[in-house]
């Protein structure tokens, strides 16, 4: 029952967050594979890759969750047993999952080194690596203060104010369409992302976009955290991040719609940040300019130009 329960609270953004999502993910493969009755290896596979599609069917955009199902499902590689592929998945999830939290808590302190005692931040939605960089540079004594937005339609802010009222640390809190009013007051933009593309367009909340745009007038530098597992392999081949429209509802009540037959409410998840609008990417492995987004494609996630021929040939993004 694990993995439709998870995939339901993913899609349903009770489990949310592209780093959550890609170890609920992992984690769902992991407890799958250990409750398969293990007959052969190829039934055993056969399973998991059922599995494996019904999570990444739930949400399109976060590349974690492909990449988090990629790296475990490789566990099954090689495999002559059932027992031996059940062992193969269990110390991938477990890998991954572990590489992920130390990966946040890296991340953490490479994204703090670039806070400056007396910065006034900027963050937009509920990222748990970007507000990592800010409690950590806060935790080291530098004295900051946070600007945070609400984040419509989910209002994600909430969760981020709790999280910096509880650091202690002092915090605005203002409407999304207040970001421009109040640039000329912050230092510093982090925020997180839910994909990288290879040539280091950011694909964030919805509002990133304009959050970056107004920085970028302002002459306020973005910092985007985001782990390794975050950058997009398929978009070597040209292929675009699908954007999530979830229903409008989340933006509209159902019965105040059903009065204004005329008007349609368009809800997208997330927007596209060009590179220019980003100055740093802080990554596990260090922090480097967006321009070199393939670098970790390549060098960390393991896929080259030709890897994707050889594996797939030219498909849709995301596996999809
Ligand atoms: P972490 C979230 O998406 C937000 O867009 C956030 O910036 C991004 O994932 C990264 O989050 P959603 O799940 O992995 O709220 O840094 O739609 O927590």
């Amino acid at each position: 029952m694990i993995v439709p329960e998870t995939a339901e609270k993913i899609k349903s953004m009770e489990i949310r967050g592209a780093g959550r999502i890609g170890r609920a993910v992992a984690e769902a493969l992991r407890d799958h594979a250990l409750a398969v009755p293990a007959r052969d290896a190829g039934a055993f596979r056969q399973e998991m890759e059922r599995a494996a599609a019904l999570l990444l069917a739930t949400r399109p955009t976060a590349v974690s969750l492909p990449n988090a199902v990629h790296i475990v499902m490789a566990g099954l590689e090689g495999a002559t047993t059932a027992e031996e592929a059940q062992a193969g998945v269990v110390r991938r999830a477990d890998d991954f999952i572990r590489s992920s939290q130390h990966a946040v808590e890296q991340i953490a302190v490479f994204g703090a080194s670039h806070i400056r005692d007396g910065d006034t931040i900027l963050t937009h939605c509920n990222s748990e690596v970007a507000l990592a960089c800010i409690t950590e540079a806060h935790r080291q004594g530098k004295e900051i203060e946070v600007f945070a937005t609400e984040v419509r339609p989910r209002n994600q802010g909430l969760i981020t104010i709790r999280t910096l009222n509880d650091a202690g640390i002092k915090t605005n809190f203002i409407v999304d369409s207040a970001v421009r009013s109040f640039i000329h007051d912050i230092d510093l933009v982090v925020v997180g992302a839910d994909a990288v593309t290879v040539n280091g367009a950011v694909v964030n909340k919805i509002g990133t976009a304009q959050v970056a745009h107004s920085a970028k007038e302002a002459r306020v530098n973005v910092i985007v955290a985001a782990e390794t597992y975050k950058f997009a392999p398929r978009t070597i081949l040209g292929e675009l991040i699908r954007i999530e429209e979830r229903a409008g509802s989340e933006v509209l009540a159902d019965e105040i719609a059903r009065t204004l037959p005329h008007v349609t409410v368009r809800n997208p998840a997330f927007d596209v940040t060009p590179a220019e609008y980003v100055d740093l990417i802080v990554t596990e492995q260090g922090a480097i300019p967006p321009q070199m987004a393939y670098v970790i494609i390549r060098d960390y996630l393991g896929w080259g130009i030709n890897t994707f021929h050889e594996t797939f040939g030219p498909e849709s993004p995301n596996g999809e």
